[in-house]
């Protein structure tokens, strides 16, 4: 139909469309493990506070009566995987159950470990103000050992929002917590590239002092890694090459 060498030609052209479209768009997520609770049950996860499913699909810490500096946790194992170039994305919603217990020194911590649970990363998020514990943090759990990485004042107190914790190719971490219905958020940003290896996704209360522990719900829970856009590329250029092969 056509000339060798306008054929040639058309082939050249889709190439370098090809790449200069995929070079516009970001690096797809691959999702390694997502729950949204929405079956009503915790299969999969391991229990070791009081933790159930509500009628509205959410994993539900409770308000209630446990010992000062007790943790509730909900957490989830997997075959370790290595996010190609260290870049990831773990995602969920959270919900304090009853606002006016805000000022209590009680904090949430959501956890992305090895799948030992010995090394990786932590946020943990309370709501008090004026103290340690009010802080955002992003902590670095080395052999079960925490440290902090990078802490934040927040200036979103929010009952319900959302958190993020990513990191790009080049190793910056990203903490983010969004406050529902809402533009404002809090914000940590940090490199570390410490660890690559993540097989454990964990839920946590943390009840710090006397009073009512204030409860928390978790929906949305969603691990992701980020592969490499010259990767994706690659792989749809010889993609397009096999094809072009196969006329
Ligand atoms: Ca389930
Ligand atoms: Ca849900």
């Amino acid at each position: 139909m056509f000339s060798k060498e306008r054929k040639t030609c058309m082939n050249t052209k889709i190439l370098v469309l090809l790449v200069i479209a995929l070079a516009a768009v970001p690096a797809m997520a691959e999702v390694v493990f997502q729950d949204n609770f929405d079956d009503g049950d915790l299969a999969g996860w391991t229990n070791t506070g009081n933790v159930w499913v509500n009628t509205d699909g959410k994993a539900v810490f409770p308000l209630g009566t446990k010992s000062p500096a007790d943790y509730y946790s909900l957490y989830t194992t997997f075959d370790n995987v290595q996010p190609e170039n260290g870049a990831f994305k773990f995602t969920g919603e959270f919900r304090f159950l009853n606002d006016t217990y805000m000022a209590n020194q009680n904090s949430f911590r959501v956890c992305l470990l090895d799948a030992a649970g010995l090394n990786g990363y932590t946020i943990r998020r309370a709501l008090k103000q004026d103290d340690s514990y009010g802080m955002l943090r992003l902590l670095k759990v080395t052999n079960g050992t925490e440290t902090v990485l990078a802490s934040l004042n927040p200036v979103v107190y929010a009952a319900t929002g959302t958190w993020e914790l990513s990191r790009d190719q080049e190793g910056l971490i990203t903490v983010r917590i969004n406050r529902a219905n809402s533009e404002q958020f809090d914000l940590i940003t940090v490199t570390d590239t410490s660890f690559n290896n993540f097989g454990r996704v964990e839920l946590k209360e943390y009840y710090y002092e006397s009073g009512t522990p204030v409860g928390f719900s978790f929906d949305n829970i969603k691990f992701e890694t980020v592969p490499e856009p010259a990767t994706m590329v690659l792989t749809i250029m010889g993609g397009a090459f096999m094809l072009k092969r196969r006329k």
